[in-house]
């Protein structure tokens, strides 16, 4: 034994697959991606429709790769970004090896509520029931929502876990992993995204802004990764732009005298030095375009595509 990780050129037996997560929004797809990969892939926030777009996060379980797709959460789309986040969230069963069904059981109407989700995975064979949030839930609860839900479809197992204190997520990956085909590692080893590191820097700093904006502002804001620059030094300069769609949410972002845009350039910072290892100088610029919700593209950068 050489301790070396194995890989598929030395081992026949490794395995290899996706995973879709898909649920309403809120039920913790995310929080359950980067609770399975052990490391923060994809934002999270209290806010409805955070995650945009399809975002990979690769779990290792012993010989297996499990690739993560989390999705934007399913709902009944109005407008054009949401439209086009809920194409995505539903074109990742396609090519998926296993899909799994989160459902927040704490939400009092689950049960009628993932309705939507449920029919529609009735013919997809290898779906799996996850019930997340039972810190916050009583066992007897979880078993009726567990036993309506199993009644109405079709599933090939049922889980209950606590996403957001890792409990039950290690006998959930061991399950997924048992399951997926036998196949060489798509990903690198030590890789846990497929995420260019442009685009994860954007991510952070709307997940920034998600947390000390208010109401319905973070749906109206977009952030692009404009230059970034390696020094020597290890140290990096990033320039984005938030882009807001009216000159009032402009101000909203800025704060006063450009204090909020300055709390989340802090924090968006902090989080980037401490994923790349270095120093990070980071620059956020304010800019109004009106229609980015309609410009396609805006969303090739965002990984989506515009509806028609
Ligand atoms: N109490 C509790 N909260 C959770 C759990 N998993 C996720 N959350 C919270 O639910 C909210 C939505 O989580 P997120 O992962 O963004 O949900 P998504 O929209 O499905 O991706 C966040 O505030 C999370 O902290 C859990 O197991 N227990
Ligand atoms: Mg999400």
């Amino acid at each position: 034994m050489t301790g070396e990780p194995i890989t598929s050129e030395d081992d026949p037996e490794t395995r290899c697959g996706f995973v879709s997560i898909l649920g309403l929004t809120n039920a913790g797809k995310s929080t359950l991606v980067n609770a399975l990969v052990g490391s923060k892939v994809s934002i999270v926030s209290r806010k409805v429709q955070t995650t945009r777009s399809r975002i990979l996060g690769i779990a290792i379980d012993d010989k297996t790769q499990v690739v993560l797709i989390d999705t934007p959460g399913i709902f009944d789309p109005s407008k054009t970004l949401e439209k086009a986040m809920v194409t995505a969230a539903w074109s990742s069963v396609e090519g998926a090896d296993i899909v799994v069904h989160l459902v927040d059981a704490g939400n009092k109407n689950a049960a009628s509520d993932n309705d939507i989700i449920g029919e529609r995975l009735h013919d997809v064979k290898n779906s799996i029931l996850v019930l997340n949030k039972t810190d916050k839930v009583s066992k007897p609860q979880l078993l009726a929502l567990s036993q309506h839900l199993n009644d109405r479809f079709s599933y090939q197992s049922t889980f209950m876990i606590s996403a957001l204190k890792a409990d039950g997520t290690d006998d959930l990956l061991k399950a997924l992993s048992t399951d997926l085909p036998v196949g060489p590692w798509l990903f690198d080893e030590d890789q846990i995204t497929d995420m260019p590191m442009r685009l994860m820097a954007a991510e952070i700093t709307r997940e920034k802004l998600f947390d000390q904006l208010h109401q319905e502002l973070p749906y109206s804001i977009f952030v692009e990764t404009e230059n970034w620059e390696n020094f020597d030094d290890g140290s990096v300069k990033i320039d984005q732009l938030i882009y807001v769609q009216k000159d009032s949410q402009k101000g909203i972002v800025l704060g006063k005298g450009g204090s909020r845009v300055k709390r989340v350039g802090q924090d968006a910072r902090v989080e980037l030095e401490d994923i790349l290892g270095h120093r990070v100088h980071l620059k956020l610029f304010v800019k109004v375009k009106e229609n980015w919700t309609e410009n396609a593209e805006s969303y090739t950068l965002m990984g989506l595509e515009l509806p028609k």
